[in-house]
């Protein structure tokens, strides 16, 4: 008889005991304040970070934290746009390191998709760690053997020669063939590929960059907001020997399709004579958030096509960056090129780090100024400051 009333008595409180914990697990779970979950495309990792918290709260005499926590994600809607990364297998785990860093400063608060590209098929590691590190979807695309290859117009024996000689004269990937399809491909393809057809902005992302301060707002909605179509966050001098003849090219292209210059172009930043000579200025195109339309109109697409026609991607070593450049230069306005003073990064070997300390405090930066590359004569951020008759940011002077 006492055994059985033993009995009872546990189970009377194992059973209150349930209760009550029931009660402070789930009004100290703060599920008011996570809205955004409900609508993200993948709710298994918060859900389980959750039901992890409650697992470890199971004594009573732990007060509660009534601390309300921020959203995870930023409320609103998204664009129409998705990061875009070009990569080989072997680059794993320096794209790796990159989406980490871009996660953490941007992209879980908005959840954008990726799209990664490859000459090869992806294998299954690539596509596991990848998706496992984006917070939107990831997809993966090969491309079509006739955007990784000679057109048929080029001379293979003339191009190797040129490789030759490149490689003597020590003109970095001087001698790589990859590095050519790859800088034709960044230039004139990815923006139709089919699964980037879906979309109609991109922000290009490479293995082993960074970023160093928070952004806490969409950047995507900015450009469309701003009507911006193109944008940087480094400028620079390329290295003339892999551009010898790009200008002339480009000079060709002007005088057949006239009706594709922009009236208030960029002109200015690419050169100091009115368009006689470049300059070498250019964005640094590891970095880019675009207008894919921008890119599929008729005018960018004659403009790569008379480019591919002359045949220095093969004949000289033509880096997407400075064809991006003098296409945004020559054809779009020049207030449709932003520069992204606040995005702060890094690609080997240059840093953008914002100047003024305040900007830096409030968006958590940890890149040290004196690295930053803006206001050093190697950059060509001041001339894009001047020809915008933009005053220089505060401080920038004690910042060099
Ligand atoms: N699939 C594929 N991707 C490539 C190949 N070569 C380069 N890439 C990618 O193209 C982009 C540019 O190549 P990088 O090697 O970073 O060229 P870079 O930025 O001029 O030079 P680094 O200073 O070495 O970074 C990166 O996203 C690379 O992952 C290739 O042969 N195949
Ligand atoms: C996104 O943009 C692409 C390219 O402009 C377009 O084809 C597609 O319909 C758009 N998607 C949505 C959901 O608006
Ligand atoms: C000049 O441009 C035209 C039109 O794009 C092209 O057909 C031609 O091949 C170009 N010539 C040279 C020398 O690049
Ligand atoms: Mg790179």
């Amino acid at each position: 008889m006492a055994g059985s009333q033993r009995y009872m008595r546990y189970i009377v409180f194992a059973l209150f005991a349930l209760i009550v914990f029931y009660f402070i697990s789930s009004s100290s779970v703060p599920s008011a304040s996570w809205p955004a979950y409900g609508e993200s495309t993948t709710p298994s990792t918060p859900n389980a970070a959750v039901t992890a918290v409650t697992a470890a709260t199971p004594h009573s005499s732990t007060t509660p934290n009534e601390k309300t926590l921020p959203p995870a994600t930023i409320s609103g809607d998204r664009m129409n746009a998705t990061f875009v990364t070009l990569a080989r297998n072997s680059d794993i785990w320096e794209i790796a390191k990159s989406i980490r860093h871009v996660e953490d400063r941007f992209n879980r608060k908005f959840n954008y998709d990726w799209v990664f590209l490859n000459d090869d098929d992806f294998d299954d590691e690539f596509k596991k760690i990848t998706t496992a590190l984006v917070s939107g979807k990831t997809k993966y695309g090969k491309i079509p053997k006739e955007h990784w290859s000679f057109p048929e117009w080029i001379d293979q024996d003339k191009a190797a020669k040129v490789r030759e000689e490149m490689k003597e004269k020590k003109i970095i990937y001087g001698d790589s063939v990859s590095y050519r399809h790859m800088c034709r491909y960044e230039s004139g393809f990815f923006f139709r590929h089919p699964l980037m057809l879906d979309y109609e902005w991109y922000w290009r992302v490479e293995p082993s960059v960074e970023l160093y301060c928070d952004i806490n707002y969409d950047t995507f909605k900015f450009m469309a907001e701003k009507k911006k179509k193109y944008s940087f966050t480094l400028s620079l001098y390329e290295y003339v020997d892999t551009i010898p003849t790009l200008w002339d090219a480009t000079k060709n292209f002007t005088k057949h399709y006239p009706q594709h210059i922009a009236k208030n172009n960029a002109m200015k930043f690419l050169s100091d004579d009115g368009g006689e000579t470049y300059n070498h200025c250019h964005f640094w195109s590891n970095f880019e958030i675009g207008n894919l339309n921008w890119l599929r109109s008729q005018a960018y697409i004659d403009f790569f096509t008379s480019l591919d026609k002359a045949g220095g991607f093969f004949y000289e070593r033509w880096g997407d960056a400075p064809v991006h450049s003098i296409a945004a230069g020559l054809m779009l306005n020049k207030d449709e090129i932003h520069f992204f003073n606040d995005i702060a990064y890094y690609h080997v070997p240059f840093t953008h780090c914002p100047t003024g300390e305040q900007y830096r405090i409030d968006h958590k930066c940890s890149c040290n100024p004196k690295d930053n590359f803006d206001w050093n004569g190697y950059s060509c951020t001041s001339r894009f400051y001047e020809m915008n008759g933009m005053e220089k940011p505060a401080g920038y002077e004690k910042e060099q």
